[in-house]
């Protein structure tokens, strides 16, 4: 998020208008305020399984900052099709594999358990169906000898940090063209 907020400066396409979280203790909320990004909390855990709710309740904050685009980062909550399409063709997401590898959670301690040997990140668009919508970048790294979760997970993340706002640039001119890295 705070890579995604840093980027969009001088020539960029877009500026952030909001950083929204479902945690109220997330500390990316104090960092965002530090850059003078306005932000919204809204626990998810109040409204327990009913996911609409907590999704309208969320997107009350959104719809008053008007975005063009919105981008999850390290966002936890499965949405529902409703939600999405809300945002059709509009939301992109950073996933911590090289999809379609890997979709859902804990993917570096998969990729290790797997002995796999090259590891990375994927940019999507946000479709109802999770971690399966349009590639819009991929960045890999290798798995090293004697690699963790914690290892391997610290190596995508400095990618990570490199992939979105190069996606997020390119996509915000209108341009889906997919960035590869590594
Ligand atoms: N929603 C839709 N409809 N489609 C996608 O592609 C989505 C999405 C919501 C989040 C991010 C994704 C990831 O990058 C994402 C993509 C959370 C879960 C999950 O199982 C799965 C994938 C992603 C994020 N969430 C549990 C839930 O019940 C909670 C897990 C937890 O809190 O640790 O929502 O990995």
């Amino acid at each position: 998020m705070l890579a995604l907020a840093r980027s969009m400066t001088g020539d960029h396409p877009a500026r952030p208008v909001l950083v929204a979280s479902n945690d109220p203790a997330a500390t990316g909320l104090a960092k965002a305020q530090a850059l003078g990004i306005p932000t919204a909390a809204v626990d998810h855990r109040p409204f327990g399984r009913d996911r609409e709710t907590f999704e309208a309740a969320l997107l009350a904050h959104i719809n008053a900052a008007q975005p063009d685009i919105l981008c999850l980062a390290g966002f936890m909550r499965i949405l529902t099709p409703g939600f999405i399409k809300a945002f059709e063709g509009r939301m992109l997401n950073i996933h911590p594999s090289l999809l379609p590898k890997y979709p859902g959670l804990h993917t570096h301690a998969r990729a290790v358990a797997a002995g796999d040997k090259v590891a990375g990140c994927t940019v999507h668009e946000v479709t109802a169906k999770l971690d399966a919508g349009p590639v819009l970048g991929q960045a890999r790294v290798p798995v090293l000898p004697g690699d963790t979760e914690d290892s391997l997970s610290a190596r995508v993340l400095g990618m990570e940090h490199q992939l979105y706002p190069q996606v997020l640039r390119r996509f915000a001119k209108g341009d889906r063209t997919p960035v590869f890295l590594g």
